[in-house]
């Protein structure tokens, strides 16, 4: 069932709002790293915010007060604000940190608008969103009932994706947390995962690789423990370009499960990842 939009909601005008905010923070983490990046720790010591994820949620903010003044903001960190148009903003200033921190060249920005309340599982959904992976001048955006897009320098292509329905032949992402105790039981779920698939990565950012099962670059993901700025504007993008989006129980993503599948592969992969999720993972606690 589509969600209800407030009046006068446009997802189509949202999708370019969130093109043009991801693109501007897009260039600041990419063009104004600096040499010392300051970091600080969070949740635990490997769990980390560098200035530039905080210089470009302060950019987004700026950005979709002017644009969108009346809609509420929720952002990885602090300093999001309320709203009154029934729109929210879930965003992830730099999604893939560890990566960013590192000069690993895999780390996107990721903003979506959503409806419902982005704080309360199951009570939210995303409408419009994109995806900047900045090293690569890829652009994956999406609106409700409008498809997924991959726009680049050499324009803009439809995303589909792959036609794999042998889940031994899936090349499928994951990622893990950062509490140990956490890490200790998703690596469990990755032993008894392994042998089932063609082979698992771990690029280090969940917005990326819910589009790269949108564009056919994995067969499948899964992750436990994501929050909803990991994930809102990917899972839009996956739904529209075709693939199957889950949780741990239907197709609502969830802290606790998210999937996402090729069309042919959803029945066997969500199963599978299901039960060894519940198996092995099971909750992983709120939000940090
Ligand atoms: C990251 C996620 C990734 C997960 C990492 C981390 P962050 O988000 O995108 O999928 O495996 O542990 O949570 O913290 O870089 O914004």
């Amino acid at each position: 069932m589509p969600p209800e939009l407030p009046a006068g909601t446009d997802p189509a005008a949202l999708e370019a709002v969130a093109c043009t905010v991801a693109r501007a923070a897009g260039r600041l983490v990419r063009d104004e790293r600096p040499d010392d990046l300051g970091v600080t720790a969070k949740s635990t010591r490997t769990d980390v915010v560098t200035e530039m994820d905080q210089r470009s949620q302060e950019l987004l903010l700026d950005r979709l007060a002017a644009l969108r003044p009346d809609d509420a903001v929720l952002g990885e960190e602090e300093g999001g604000r309320e709203g009154t148009s029934g729109v929210t903003w879930v965003v992830d200033p730099i999604d893939g940190t560890t990566n960013y921190l590192y000069g690993v060249p895999a780390y996107a920005v990721s903003v979506a608008a959503v409806v419902g309340d982005p704080t309360v599982p199951g009570h939210w959904s995303p409408v419009a969103g994109a995806v900047l992976d900045p090293e690569r001048g890829e652009l994956y955006h999406a609106h409700l009932g409008g498809g997924a897009s991959l726009t680049t320098a050499a324009g803009t292509r439809a995303l589909r994706p792959r036609p794999t329905t042998d889940l031994a032949l899936a090349l499928v992402g994951t990622g893990f947390g950062y509490a140990a105790d956490v890490r200790r039981r998703q690596a469990r779920l990755l032993v008894d995962l392994l042998p089932r698939v063609r082979d698992i990565r771990r690029h280090g950012s969940a917005a990326l690789d819910l589009c790269a099962v949108a564009s056919g670059r994995l067969d499948g993901y899964y992750e436990t423990g994501l929050n909803p700025w990991d994930r809102a504007a990917g899972e839009l993008v996956a739904t529209e370009a075709g693939a199957v989006v889950g949780g741990p129980a239907d197709e609502v993503p969830t802290r606790d499960l998210t999937w996402a599948a090729a069309p042919g592969l959803a029945v066997e992969l969500s199963a599978l990842v299901r039960e060894l999720a519940a198996r092995h993972v099971g909750s992983v606690g709120e939000p940090r």
